[in-house]
């Protein structure tokens, strides 16, 4: 017979044992960071031969302290249900019960994000990525940097999960660190919703892309001669009217402020700032026939569902002009947490010259009312331009237009058409998009070197924008085969300094990135530049 004694003992034995949940972490095997295509290239990645493994049981840590902790924690937890399935619970870490010492802490394996000031100081979109076997911490001094490094994070993570290594499913990221910040501070897309209208769940979408390659403006060209795309409360008929057709006479549509002001927010969650293009005096067909009494040449003042440029322009010398460039204002510049908003000023070839710079100066001063900031194309630098202006060099052949803006003091973003413009045709093959800039294959865009613009101007240059126009797109597949993969090389110029710029690294890992485009059905051009899977 057992004595009691003996009993209570092995019962202790027992619970003691049944208590210890910890499990033994098997060895995974060891994954070389620097074989993951990562995309723009890093600044530098240091391989620790191991791998972190990625399961439903990480915990996903980012502190209430942190600024924009609850944006961070839904984007976190986004990119981790796109890339595993899994809605892992974000939660500090679990408290030892000091009733239960006994019982070692559960296993605790998680992705945490840090704000700390030491990372990149200079820069708010910097990060450090470390990933140890047990955890992956990402740095940054900033809110923006910490959505640049989840890029790169959601990057490491493996299309597809190992289902041998463990009992259930699991993603090994290679262990080492990335340190990482951009090349020049500006790095955008336009997009031309006002010759083809795209959908605002459409511009969501490229807004994912853009900020997947860590791109961080996005400028929407809201009006032109075909299409007026933003209700304006005080002009309704600009949309009702000017928002009706486009190019071809197809339907056209447009943006309630409302589903703008959720646009911006969307882009703002994700790092990305919205830059609404309102193009004048030029370039006004569709606003002029919406409202007559604005016009300012002779001709009928008729929506134009054609692709000629030029021709149109509002009435300069009239008060009522003013009067609406004014309510405009007052009805967009709330919406802009950046206060930057572009007036366009290209190709106002039926404005007179002094009637030209009297209206910029005009709208100038109604801006500067409303503390707004005013981005143009080069045209506009023969007007008021200063240190707050914001110059767009796109005509490649008029650089004197950029030098202006430099010896007037304003920045100078990069678009130099036979270089930066995503409408050229690829080749003469290409099945969409126009030439008079020339085409402009992968190579041509990869090769460009923004540093070598303007050298003699580099702190006044913001950074690069690849626009987009629209005269021979009408929807999202169109639209993907133009500026894909062009986009990813433009991300790359802009975000990767030009020691680290490689084209043949960059095409072997545009081949890699393959499975992200395809997974988000990206309808991208097969440009035969790359080994494509
Ligand atoms: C020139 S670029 C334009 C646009 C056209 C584009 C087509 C610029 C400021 N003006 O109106 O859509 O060419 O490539």
């Amino acid at each position: 017979m057992k004595s009691p004694i003996t009993i209570l003992l092995f019962a202790t034995v027992m619970i003691l044992v049944s208590c210890n949940t910890e499990r033994r972490t098997p060895e995974f095997p060891a994954l070389d960071m620097e074989a993951v295509p990562l995309l723009p290239r890093p600044v530098s990645v240091s391989p620790e031969p191991g791998s972190f493994p990625l399961d439903n049981r990480v915990r996903l840590s980012v502190p209430d302290q942190i600024p924009g902790s609850d944006n961070l924690r839904n984007q976190l937890s986004e990119l981790i249900f796109e890339s595993t399935g899994w809605n892992l619970e974000t939660r500090q870490a679990p408290e030892r019960n000091p009733w239960m010492f006994w019982k070692k802490r559960p296993v605790d394996r998680r992705i945490e994000l840090r704000i700390d000031q030491n990372v990149s100081p200079a820069n708010p979109e910097g990060y450090e990525l470390h990933a140890y076997a047990d955890s992956i911490i990402l740095l940054s001094n900033a809110e923006t940097g910490l959505l640049r490094g989840m890029q790169t994070l959601k990057q490491l993570i493996p299309h597809q999960s190992n289902d041998s290594l463990a009992e259930g499913r699991i993603f090994l990221i290679p262990t080492g660190s990335v340190v990482d910040y951009p090349n020049w501070e500006y790095r955008g897309m336009m997009l031309d919703v006002a010759r083809h209208f795209f959908k605002a769940s459409e511009v969501r979408d490229l807004i994912d892309q853009l900020a997947f390659y860590k791109m961080n403006r996005l400028h929407l060209h809201l009006s032109d001669d075909q299409g007026w795309r933003l209700e304006i409360k005080k002009w309704p008929k600009l949309t009702e009217i000017g928002g009706a057709s486009e190019v071809g006479g197809t339907p056209g549509g447009f943006y309630t402020q409302e589903e703008f002001r959720e646009l911006i927010r969307y882009a703002s969650d994700r790092g990305i700032e919205l830059i609404p293009e309102f193009d004048m005096p030029g370039h006004t067909q569709v606003a002029v026939a919406s409202y007559p009494e604005l016009n300012g040449t002779q001709r009928p003042p008729r929506p134009y569902t054609g692709t000629r440029v030029g021709f149109s322009s509002l009435d300069t010398r009239k008060e009522l002009t003013y009067t609406f460039v004014a309510d405009l204002f007052d009805e967009v510049g709330p919406l802009l947490p950046a206060r930057i908003l572009h007036i366009g000023g290209d190709e106002s070839q039926a404005t007179a010259k002094d009637d030209y710079l009297y209206f910029l100066n005009r709208v100038r001063d109604l801006a500067d009312d409303r503390d707004l900031r005013i981005m143009g194309w080069g045209d506009i630098s023969v007007a008021r331009v200063d240190s707050t202006s914001i110059i767009q060099h796109w005509l490649y052949w008029k650089r004197e237009h950029a030098y202006l803006a430099f010896e007037k003091g304003a920045r100078v973003v990069l678009s130099p058409a036979n270089k930066a413009y995503l409408d050229m045709k690829y080749d003469k093959e290409s099945r969409h998009g126009l030439n008079w800039a020339g085409y402009i294959p992968l190579d041509s865009v990869y090769t460009w070197s923004p540093e070598g613009e303007f050298p003699e101007n580099r702190s006044a240059v913001l950074g690069i924008e690849a626009p987009l126009w629209s005269e021979t797109i009408s929807n999202p597949d169109e639209m993907e085969y133009l500026a894909f993969p062009r986009l990813l090389a433009y991300a790359e110029l802009g975000w990767t300094p030009k020691e680290l710029r490689d084209y043949d690294s960059f095409k072997s890992r545009l081949a890699g990135i393959q499975p992200f485009l395809e997974k988000d059905s990206i309808d991208f051009y097969r440009s035969p530049a790359v080994e494509w899977e």
